[in-house]
C-alpha cells in the first residue's frame, strides 16, 4: 500500500499517494443512461495515471430498489452499469469528491427530498481502494453492495477473474452464487445479447 502522510493543513490530513488501484461502479438509469457512462468515462480517464483505465462492457439491468420503495420509486427504467479500474494518486475521501463532482456535473440530483435510490443520470460507487477497508461516516470500502449485485460482480470479473476482495474472498467463488436477475450485456451497437453468450 503506498499512502503516506504528507502533512497537515488546517486539521485535515494530506495523504500523497502514488500509485494505488481503485475499482470505481458505474450506473445510469436517466437520460440517455449509456452516453452518461461514456462521458464519466472520459473524465475518469482524466483522473487515472496514464493509461491503467480499464473499463468492462456495459450491462443492462434490472434496477435494484431499496425495501422501503414506494409505489412511486417501485417503477425505474433499467440500468446500463459498467465498472472501471485504474490508478490513482488521491486520499480515498478525495476520490469520493471526485467522484460526487462528476455525478453532480452530469445532473445527478441529491437533496434532502431525493428517494434513496431513486432513478439517476450517474451514480459512481468506489468499489475498492487497493486491499484498503474503510469505514467513516461518509465512505465505506469495500462497498458493502458488491456480494449482492449481479451488476457490479460480473463487470469485475471481467476484468479480473482471479481477484480477491478484501472480507469476501475470491471474486470468483461470488460470482458463481450471485443470479443474474436477467441482466444483459450491451454490445457497441448498443444491441442486448446473453451474458452467458458473450465471448
Ligand atoms: N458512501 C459510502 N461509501 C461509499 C462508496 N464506497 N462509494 C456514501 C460511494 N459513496 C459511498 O450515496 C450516499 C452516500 O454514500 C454518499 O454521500 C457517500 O458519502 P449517494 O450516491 O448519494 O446515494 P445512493 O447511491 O442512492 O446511495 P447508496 O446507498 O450508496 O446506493 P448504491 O449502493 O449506490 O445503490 N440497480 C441497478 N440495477 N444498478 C445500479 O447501479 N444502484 C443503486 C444505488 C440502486 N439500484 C441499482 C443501482
Ligand atoms: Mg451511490
Amino acid at each position: 500500500m503506498s499512502l503516506r502522510k504528507a502533512g497537515q493543513i488546517g486539521g485535515v490530513e494530506l495523504m500523497a499517494v502514488q500509485g494505488v488501484e481503485v475499482w470505481v461502479g458505474l450506473g445510469s438509469n436517466l437520460d440517455d443512461p449509456g452516453r452518461q457512462l461514456e462521458l464519466a468515462l472520459a473524465v475518469l480517464q482524466q483522473l487515472a495515471l496514464g493509461d491503467s483505465l480499464q473499463c468492462s462492457s456495459f450491462y443492462l439491468s434490472k434496477a435494484l430498489l431499496a425495501d422501503s420503495a414506494n409505489e412511486e420509486n417501485g417503477q425505474q427504467p433499467d440500468y446500463v452499469n459498467a465498472v472501471a479500474k485504474f490508478q490513482i494518486s488521491l486520499a480515498p475521501h478525495d476520490l469520493l469528491q471526485q467522484l460526487q463532482a462528476i455525478e453532480t456535473l452530469q445532473g445527478r440530483v441529491r437533496d434532502e427530498t431525493t428517494v434513496r435510490w431513486s432513478p439517476r443520470t450517474l451514480d459512481l460507487d468506489i468499489l475498492l481502494y487497493a486491499d484498503e477497508q474503510i469505514d467513516t461516516a461518509t465512505l465505506t470500502v469495500p462497498h458493502p453492495g458488491i456480494r449482492l449485485r449481479e451488476f457490479v460482480l460480473y463487470p469485475m470479473y471481467e476484468l479480473s477473474q482471479s481477484l480477491v476482495i478484501p472480507q469476501l474472498g475470491e471474486l470468483s467463488r461470488l460470482v458463481m452464487r450471485c443470479p443474474m436477475r436477467g441482466m444483459r450485456l450491451l454490445n457497441d451497437d448498443g444491441r442486448e445479447s446473453d451474458v452467458e453468450n458473450a465471448s
